[in-house]
């Protein structure tokens, strides 16, 4: 049974002194903490549900300019234990008023100018929960009753009359304590016969508690439903009757255990006839459920108090006889020839528009939808998703302890979008699964942290600096690939190749006209080195000047000479002071000499001009000799030294050499 305080007021309203209310309140063993006190006028409201599991760790709302009047529902016990006693539930129900005061507030400039710091952070910055303010989310929405009297207008009832008219409208308009306005239905003959209200909350709000206060009788049975889903489809919430079984199929005694809290009930509580003008039907979403107390890391519950839109379906009304106190029969149902109506003062919905703890107020957007105010780097019209950039943790609804913001992925200033990746979260031991998509500015990697291929990280630069990574460039010859050591730039070279771009021939090694080996191994019997080893001047660049692969053969040079013969080089040996060189004379393009024709010789050159490289001789190649008869029975053979020009064989040579033989023949050459 249930009893409306100072029931029998003849306003409809069950308002206590506000103390009053204050004071029984704490006596709500699953519901709210005592609501904080705030000056006349000026009443917040902190409603919570299951202690400590619906707003904990948040203060109560602060005082607001708005006006709320307390009632509270305070149930009486059962004197005599019998069927449809139920269990001791209190409910606190609070009639929360939007007064002028806040139309005022909206306007006042002075207003403006204060910034209250953000809920959704702390002093320091720190994202902390926060939830939009409690409210009677059905104030001032449009309801749509399915049964309203005035059309026909009858004695008691004219639409067009704004005297007599009871339009939904009344349902959920400001009321004052002195002048309840009423929603009415049309006045009815047969029952049962549904007659239904239905509210849409323009977004999904997370509801604690509905109620209706009656201008008429309350239902005999009454059921009240939910919508998620903008009311495509809708879920029972609660059921109240004095025959469940028989009305709504359900046990008027259930319990709720852990497996079914998403299960409506029925109660025979709050269907008494009496009183007959006042009564209130009040769910409270939460109550009686096990894991209200633990609501942050309840899933099933969070979703069970999740609506965008209440219907509330009365389905039969007491019998007449029932109010004539004569004796009730088995009701057979469906005849009850006696007609009534349906009235009611007030529907509301307590709750808070529903943002999972990322926002602290809901706002109108473009569209004039109602939507969250989303911080911590949420988005979406609950706060359910992650604002792009921010993948680099699942999203998550924040609990008492955790704010649980969006994490923005570490990119390194690189790239402006990136994924979330379960794998590598769940590598990194849940801390970390944001992957970069792309990278700019030559980087590569999930953060966009190393070099891309093809360059290298130059280290007198932050990883964060567009010029972070700069480019191999490695050599198209001398480098085996174009890909860099991401740390070094080092090119991979091939071999006898150096240079960090392997741009030159390693020591040891000689630049080759092949693109496969651009350099290859000076010969270890390189008679050069050899020579060097043992017997170097000390200033070759004054003593002579090497003959460079690019000479040029004209007549005059080619006159001067005693012999031009193409050889190519076979061994060596020292002798004395001198490089003896076995070689096998090619072709001879030029002779004053018996001794110079085809076929194996010698090659004399004094190690101190080999030994500067003039010339520059290597075994197994050929050359190009252009010398003068020296006759000496010592060395017999062919003779070179700093002067001669021995340079590397070109095949080209053939025809230029040909045709200075030619000319030559025909005396051409003026003797020296
Ligand atoms: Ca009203």
């Amino acid at each position: 049974m249930w009893e409306v305080f100072l029931q029998g007021r003849s306003g409809n309203r069950c308002c206590p002194p506000h103390s009053d209310a204050v004071n029984m309140a704490p006596r709500a063993n699953h519901l709210p903490a005592p609501l904080p006190r705030c000056p006349v006028g000026q009443h917040g409201v902190g409603m919570g549900t299951s202690r400590g599991a619906w707003v904990p760790g948040t203060s109560p709302a602060p005082c607001t300019g708005l006006r709320f009047t307390l009632c509270a529902l305070i149930p009486g016990r059962s004197r005599s234990p019998g069927p449809g006693r139920m269990e001791v539930l209190q409910l606190l129900r609070l009639l929360l008023t939007t007064s002028v005061l806040r139309l005022s507030q909206a306007v006042n400039p002075f207003v403006a100018q204060q910034t209250p710091p953000d809920p959704c952070y702390d002093e320091s910055g720190a994202p902390r929960r926060c939830i939009p303010e409690f409210v009677n989310a059905a104030f001032g929405k449009e309801v749509h009753a399915s049964s309203t009297c005035g059309k026909p207008p009858t004695r008691h009832c004219n639409a067009s009359d704004p005297r007599k008219a009871h339009p939904p409208a009344y349902l959920t308009d400001l009321n004052t304590a002195s002048n309840m306005t009423c929603w009415r239905s049309e006045t009815l003959h047969h029952s049962p016969h549904n007659v239904t209200l239905t509210l849409s909350l323009g977004k999904k709000f997370e509801v604690v508690y509905v109620s209706l206060q009656f201008c008429s009788p309350r239902p005999e049975s009454t059921a009240i439903f939910k919508s998620m889903d903008y009311g495509k489809t809708w879920v029972p919430y609660q059921y109240y009757s004095s025959q469940c079984r028989k009305i709504y199929g359900k046990p008027s005694k259930a319990t709720v255990t852990k497996q079914n809290e998403q299960e409506a009930l029925c109660t025979d509580g709050l269907t008494d006839l009496y009183p007959l003008t006042g009564g209130l039907i009040a769910f409270s979403t939460l109550d009686g459920r096990p894991s209200a107390q633990d609501f942050d890391s309840s899933p099933v519950l969070q979703d069970w108090v999740t609506a965008t839109d209440i219907r509330v379906v009365f389905s039969r009304p007491h019998q007449f006889r029932e109010l004539g106190g004569r004796e009730a029969g088995e009701e057979e149902g469906g005849t009850g020839a006696a007609p009534y109506y349906y009235a009611v003062g007030e529907l509301q919905v307590g709750g808070r528009c529903k943002c999972n703890g990322h926002a602290s107020r809901c706002v109108k957007d473009k569209e004039q939808k109602l939507v969250c105010d989303c911080k911590h780097n949420t988005e979406g019209p609950e706060c359910d998703r992650c604002k792009p950039f921010h993948y680099d943790r699942p999203w998550q609804r924040a609990s008492a302890r955790e704010a649980n913001e969006c994490l923005a992925c570490n990119c390194n200033l690189h790239a402006r979008r990136c994924r979330f990746n379960m794998e590598l979260y769940k590598l990194s031991g849940r801390k970390s699964g944001g992957v970069c998509l792309n990278c700019r500015h030559n980087t590569a990697g999930r953060h966009c942290h190393y070099c891309k291929e093809g360059f290298y990280r130059d280290l007198s630069k932050s990883i964060t600096d567009r010029k972070a990574c700069k480019a191999c460039d490695c050599h198209p010859v001398g480098a085996a690939g174009k890909t860099c050591n991401q740390t070094t730039g080092q090119c991979p070279c091939k071999d006898g190749v150096t240079g960090l771009t392997c741009n030159r021939c390693a020591k040891g090694f000689q630049q080759s006209r092949s693109p496969v080996a651009p350099c290859i191994k000076i010969p270890a019997i390189n008679p050069t080195s050899l020579v060097t080893s043992t017997e170097a001047p000390a200033d070759c660049d004054s003593y002579c000047k090497p003959a460079k692969g690019n000479y040029k053969i004209n007549m005059k040079k080619y006159c001067k000479k005693d012999y031009v013969v193409q050889v190519n080089i076979l061994e060596m040996e020292t002798v004395a002071n001198w490089a003896k060189f076995t070689i096998n004379i090619l072709s001879v393009y030029k002779c004053r000499d018996e001794r110079v024709k085809r076929g194996d010789n010698f090659l004399w050159i004094h190690l101190k001009d080999l030994s500067c490289k003039c010339p520059k001789i290597q075994i197994s190649k050929k050359y190009l000799v252009m010398g003068i008869s020296e006759n000496s029975t010592d060395r017999p053979g062919l003779m070179a030294d700093k002067n001669s020009l021995v340079i590397q064989w070109r095949d080209a040579w053939t025809r230029r050499l040909r045709k200075l033989q030619r000319r030559e023949k025909k005396g051409k050459c003026v003797k020296p």
